[in-house]
Formats: C-alpha cells, sequence, structure tokens
C-alpha cells in the first residue's frame, strides 16, 4: 500500500527550494558571526501581519537560523516535509500502511520533563500557592523572571544555526471560532512541524483570521545548532535526533503570552499547542475570562432511546482517556463518538448550558496497550497519515507495540524502538517505549462526532474524575453537588505512569489530572471552580469518579475498556435523574443490581468493587489533609477544607 521510500520530489517544483537549501548549508560555519542573514526559502516575509512579522525577525536575530520557512499548510509542504524527514534520517516510511512513518528519538528524549518546566511571573504566589517554608511544592514550579531571562540568554543565541526556522501559524480550535485561539510557533525541527500539522489547525488560512497581536509566542528549539564537528547528531549517541537533554527548559511567561522550549524534540516538550499552550496559558486565560481549560476527553453517549448527552472526563496521563473517547460499547444499544481525547475548552454559553470544543485537531495517543481488542477505533485510525514515534518496526514495514496481541508470521521479524533486530520478548526488554505514540488526524477516527469541529462546542451535561487506584476506590461513585465534586477533582490521585519522567508505580496526587499542567496557582484555581456554585445562569453538570483499574489478588477487578459502557450507562441514567444512587461516605454509589451486567462474559466481584474499606478511607483522609496542608498551605479554599472535614464525618459514622 505504502511505500518503501519516496525516491523523488516533483523537484522542479521546489528546485529553488533546494538550490537555497544548499547553500545555505555550506554557509554555517563553527566561528560566530556577529549579524548573520538568512534567507526566506519558502513564504514571504512580507505578507505576514506586522506583529507576526516583528516576532519572527526578532527571533531570528537571536537563534540565527540560515533559512526561514512560513508554513502554508499546503499538500505541496507537507511533501516537502517529509522528503526532508526521511532524507535526513529522521523518519522511516512504514510501507505496511497509506503515508505511515516511523520516527525513533534520542533515547534520553522520550517524555514530559516536568522537572524541568517552568512558569515565570512577577509575583511567584500568581504561580505557586503560598506553603511553609522547606517544603517542596508539586504544582507548578516557578522561576523569577530575572533567573528565566538568563537561562533563556544562556540558551537561545545562535541555537538554530546550521538549520532552518520553521514559522507555524497554528489555530487551537476551529478556525474563526470564537472559543478558539491562535499561536504562531517558531521551531527548528521538521518533525516538529509534521507533527504540528497533525495536531493543530496550522496553515495560511490561520493568519486571515488573526487579530494583530492577538496570539501566544511560542518559540521552540532543539538546541543543537549544526557545526562541521557534529553534523547536527547528537554527541552522546549519535542518534539522528537532535535535542539537548542537560539543557532542556519548558518556560511559560504568561505575562507576556510566550511560551519557550528548549533541548527537546518530543512531545508535549515540543507541540507547544498542547500542554503549553492549551492547558498551561489557557488555564490563564480561562480564569481571567471566565471558562475552563482542562485535561478532559469529550465523548458522545447516545442510549438505546436515542438520546444524546456529551461527557467531559479528566484522567491523568496514560490513565484512559484515549480509550474511554473512542471506547466500542458493549452494551447493546449504545454508541460512543468521539469529540476529543485529552484537552477540552469549556465556557458556559449565554443560556448557561456548559460547552466544549476539542482545540486540537489530531490525536497523540500512546501505542502501547493499543489493540483491536482494547480500542478498535484507535486502530482503525492510525492506518493512514500517522507518525509513530518509539514503537517498534516489522521487517514488513509494519509497527509492533506491547499489548498489540496480533500474531506475527514466523517470516517476519521485529526491530525495537532502539534498534535492536530481531527482537524478541526473552530479552526482558520492551519493544516499544512504554510512552511511544502515535500522532493521526482525529479526522481519520471512524467515530468522530458530527460535531466535533462545531464552533459554538457540545453541551457538557456531567464531567467525571478518574486515576489508577489499585486499592480501595470504587468502580464508579458520584459527588453530593458541586462542591463536593470540585473536592473530588482535587483529591484526584493515581499510579504513575510513563508519560512523565517519573520512576516506579507510586501513586501520586494529581489534582483534576491537571498536576503538570496547571498555569497558575492552584488554590486560585479551586476558588475558580468553585465560583461558578454562585453563578445564577449555570446549568452545573453533575461531577463524578470512576476507577477502572481496582486490583484484587488476580489482577484488575473490572474488565475495563468496552465495558466501561456499563459504567457510562448508569451515569447517563443518573444525569435523567432515575433513582439508582444511594449515600456512602465517599459519595452517591450505585444501589444494588443497578449497574447493568446482562451479557457480560466474565464474573465480576461487585462487592469487592464497591467495597469502602474504613482504615484505607480513614488513612486516605488524613493523607490529603497533609497534602492539602502541605501543597495548597494558605491558599486552600475554605470550601475544600470544609469537604475534607465532612468525609473524615461520614468515614467515622460509617455512612
Ligand atoms: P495521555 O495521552 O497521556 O494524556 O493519556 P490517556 O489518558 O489518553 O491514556 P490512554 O487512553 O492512552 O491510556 C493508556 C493506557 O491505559 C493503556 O495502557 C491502556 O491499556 C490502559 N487502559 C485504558 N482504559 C483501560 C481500562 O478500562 N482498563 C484497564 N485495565 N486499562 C485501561
Ligand atoms: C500527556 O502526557 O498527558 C500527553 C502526552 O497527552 S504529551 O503531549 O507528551 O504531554
Ligand atoms: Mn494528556
Amino acid at each position: 500500500m505504502g511505500v518503501d521510500r519516496i525516491e523523488q520530489l516533483p523537484v522542479d517544483m521546489f528546485a529553488s527550494h533546494f538550490l537555497k537549501e544548499a547553500a545555505s548549508s555550506t554557509k554555517y560555519a563553527s566561528k560566530i558571526e556577529p549579524q548573520r542573514s538568512y534567507d526566506v526559502l519558502y513564504g514571504n516575509l512580507n505578507r505576514l501581519p506586522r506583529q507576526v512579522r516583528h516576532f519572527v525577525e526578532q527571533n531570528a536575530k537571536v537563534c540565527q537560523p540560515d533559512a526561514v520557512h512560513i508554513c502554508d499548510g499546503s499538500e505541496k509542504e507537507k511533501d516537502l516535509l517529509y522528503y526532508m524527514l526521511q532524507r535526513d534520517g529522521m523518519i522511516k516510511p512504514l510501507r505496511k500502511y497509506e503515508n505511515c512513518w516511523l520516527a525513533t528519538t534520542d533515547p534520553t528524549d522520550v517524555a514530559r520533563v516536568e522537572s524541568r518546566t517552568f512558569i515565570s511571573t512577577q509575583e511567584k504566589h500568581d504561580t505557586v500557592p503560598r506553603i511553609k517554608d522547606g517544603v517542596k511544592g508539586t504544582l507548578a514550579n516557578w522561576m523569577s523572571p530575572e533567573d528565566m531571562e538568563t537561562a533563556l540568554d544562556s540558551r537561545f543565541p545562535g541555537c538554530m544555526r546550521g538549520r532552518t526556522m520553521y514559522v507555524i501559524p497554528f489555530s487551537m480550535g476551529p478556525v474563526g471560532s470564537p472559543l478558539s485561539k491562535i499561536g504562531i510557533q517558531l521551531t527548528d525541527s521538521a518533525y516538529v512541524v509534521a507533527s504540528m500539522r497533525v495536531m493543530t489547525r496550522m496553515g495560511s488560512n490561520v493568519l486571515s483570521t488573526l487579530k494583530d497581536g492577538d496570539f501566544i509566542k511560542c518559540l521552540h528549539s532543539v538546541g543543537k545548532p549544526v557545526t562541521s564537528e557534529n553534523g547536527g547528531a547528537s554527541e552522546d549517541t549519535k542518534s539522528q535526533w537532535p535535542c539537548n537533554p542537560k539543557e532542556v527548559i519548558v518556560a511559560h511567561l504568561p505575562e507576556r503570552n510566550e511560551i519557550c522550549s528548549y533541548g527537546s524534540g518530543y512531545g508535549g516538550n515540543s507541540l507547544l499547542g498542547k500542554k503549553c499552550f492549551a492547558l498551561r496559558i489557557g488555564s490563564i486565560l480561562a480564569r481571567r475570562e471566565g471558562w475552563f481549560a482542562e485535561h478532559m476527553l469529550i465523548m458522545g453517549v447516545e442510549n438505546p432511546k436515542g438520546e444524546k448527552k456529551y461527557f467531559a472526563a479528566a484522567f491523568p496521563s496514560a490513565c484512559g482517556k484515549t480509550n474511554l473517547a473512542m471506547m466500542e460499547p458493549s452494551l447493546p444499544g449504545y454508541k460512543i463518538t468521539c469529540v476529543g481525547d485529552d484537552i477540552a475548552w469549556m465556557r458556559f454559553d449565554k443560556n448557561g448550558q456548559l460547552r466544549a470544543i476539542n482545540p486540537e485537531a489530531g490525536f497523540f495517543g500512546v501505542a502501547p496497550g493499543t489493540s483491536m481488542k482494547t480500542n478498535p477505533n484507535a486502530m482503525k485510525t492510525i492506518l493512514k497519515n500517522t507518525v509513530f514515534t518509539n514503537v517498534a518496526g516489522t521487517s514488513d514495514g509494519g509497527v509492533y507495540w506491547e499489548g498489540m496481541e496480533n500474531e506475527l508470521p514466523d517470516n517476519v521479524s521485529i526491530t525495537s524502538w532502539l534498534g535492536v533486530k530481531n527482537w524478541d520478548s526473552e530479552t526482558g526488554k520492551p519493544a516499544a517505549h512504554p510512552n511511544s505514540r502515535f500522532c493521526t488526524p482525529a479526522g481519520q477516527c471512524p467515530i468522530m462526532d458530527e460535531n466535533w469541529e462545531s464552533p459554538e462546542g457540545v453541551p457538557i451535561e456531567g464531567i467525571i474524575f478518574g486515576g489508577r487506584r489499585p486499592e480501595g476506590v470504587p468502580l464508579i461513585y458520584e459527588s453530593f453537588d458541586w462542591q463536593h465534586g470540585v473536592f473530588i477533582g482535587a483529591a484526584l490521585k493515581s499510579e504513575a505512569t510513563a508519560a512523565a519522567e517519573h520512576k516506579g508505580k507510586v501513586i501520586m496526587h494529581d489534582p483534576f489530572a491537571m498536576r503538570p499542567f496547571f498555569g497558575y496557582n492552584f488554590g486560585h484555581y479551586l476558588d475558580h471552580w468553585l465560583s461558578f456554585q454562585d453563578k445564577a445562569n449555570c446549568k452545573l453538570p453533575k461531577i463524578f469518579h470512576v476507577n477502572w483499574f481496582r486490583k484484587g489478588p488476580n489482577g484488575f477487578l473490572w474488565p475495563g475498556f468496552g465495558e466501561n459502557s456499563r459504567v457510562l450507562d448508569w451515569i447517563f441514567r443518573r444525569v435523567n435523574g432515575e433513582d439508582c444512587a444511594m449515600k456512602s461516605a465517599v459519595g452517591y454509589i450505585p444501589k444494588p443490581d443497578s449497574i447493568n451486567l446482562s451479557g457480560l462474559k466474565e464474573s465480576v466481584d461487585m462487592n469487592a468493587l464497591f467495597n469502602l474499606p474504613k482504615e484505607f478511607w480513614q488513612s486516605e483522609v488524613k493523607e490529603l489533609e497533609k497534602y492539602f496542608e502541605d501543597q495548597v498551605g494558605e491558599d486552600l479554599p475554605p470550601k475544600i477544607k470544609q469537604e475534607l472535614k465532612k468525609l473524615e464525618q461520614r468515614v467515622q459514622s460509617d455512612l
């Protein structure tokens, strides 16, 4: 279906591009030239809106690229990018599929680097809560503007030498929607351009909706200028993937509407529209303008009567958002549609209805564990126009990862993400990196919702929190009210996953699944959420908590995936006001037999799934109390403290 390689581009179309590129690449030199000029290889600086042009010129002066390419988002440009990426050894074609590619990164550049992610504001406590001296804060990293300036000044000057600086105009959200926002990303990575082209709406049409100056300035560099010695490759590993792991910084300067990221080409570190813009900067804009920017999937659920509702769900990284958003329901008559799998921008409309858009245009999904059994819709989505990163390749031009569950024919061999040929599972090392991902256009998903690009967004009737909780936390519970629901979000915890640089399976706090993504003081974030309770014209959605990951002696107690539709069915009925819940210490839980288990093939121990061990919840309360005191300190809203007290009393009285 696909090709072994792109042998040739329609070269005359690009003749001038390659001539100029050749000329400029001979220009790089190890000696420093104070003022360097660059060629504009593609596009026209003069046609850019004034402030965009200024932003480009200013940063070109600092970063000193050899060339500038202004992205237009065209097919022609796409062909050029993929051709160059392949030529430079950054991606390999996967001939088994249509226009699919495999990239493998430097082994040190594989996940978000939370420890090097900073937010810089004049006032420290605009960014981080007021906590006791000596306690290490885990809710956002603040850096002073002075230190930030030093950090950026020691990295960016000259960082793009020998490379092309791409200018990416992109829209988060449908182009022109009143809920959308525009960014301009400058990057010296063509891989990032190819990925942004999938993950955002990118190209010239974005510029035509831009009110001059009203954009987020995003600057990204892999931090590896090309010199005659390194040829652009990594010195330590000699990999073709340029990066500078020792100098990584992912910096946010909200007061200047700026994001500056250096040293990593991977995922959330480099696709700046995603976590940096849509969540960190987004959450700040949201508070200022009265809306929400959240780490949530958005899904449509249609019941057998043809009634439809939309839900948003916040689970921490690699805890099942993509799976739930694309679920194939096992309950007959149910239909699921996908609006988004990672980020929701939501606001109450003038009728008081909460509405959500997915600001993204693609999925950057976790590959391991994705199979025809667990997520057939994702498997169907990624068969074309997809860039896979850090998965394993097969000798017949396909991909492979742990949990893919397809038996490979004997004559097909696997090359691991680290390039080990004839890989087999006996080595004990995974074939694919645990945080390996696919980057694929959302529009290709067979169950995309008919309204997924609707400019006004879809109406949200329920918000679901969840995490990986091996112990103590029931399959589903519902909050008593909005305030209790905000408390449940604040108390969210989960087992660590490979999405960031954490080691081991510790249970970590991840409030609102936003711990790595808060753009401002978490105490203020809670105030913002709580404030909607007092607003006259807001229909507050019900709030739920789910846990697919509770374990018994034989592993997971709940089959998960498509069977989660049974839980969605209960949620749906609750939103419709059905009397199928009863009070418990943690919230409303299903009345006996109110979860529809008909047709479930395996036997499930519902008692074990809903058991609320008193000692567990007593220590949970104590631990939460300490967490809030240590991490949110003076900024913890009294209402959250009250909710914790109420939980403590309910646990005590065995309610
Ligand atoms: P990010 O993209 O990192 O924000 O993560 P995500 O929340 O979209 O995670 P994703 O859906 O890709 O989850 C990936 C992991 O969760 C895979 O290992 C899945 O197998 C596992 N998973 C998802 N749903 C379920 C479930 O219902 N039960 C169990 N046991 N595992 C699940
Ligand atoms: C996450 O870690 O929550 C992701 C992947 O969605 S990344 O874009 O790398 O942040
Ligand atoms: Mn995510």
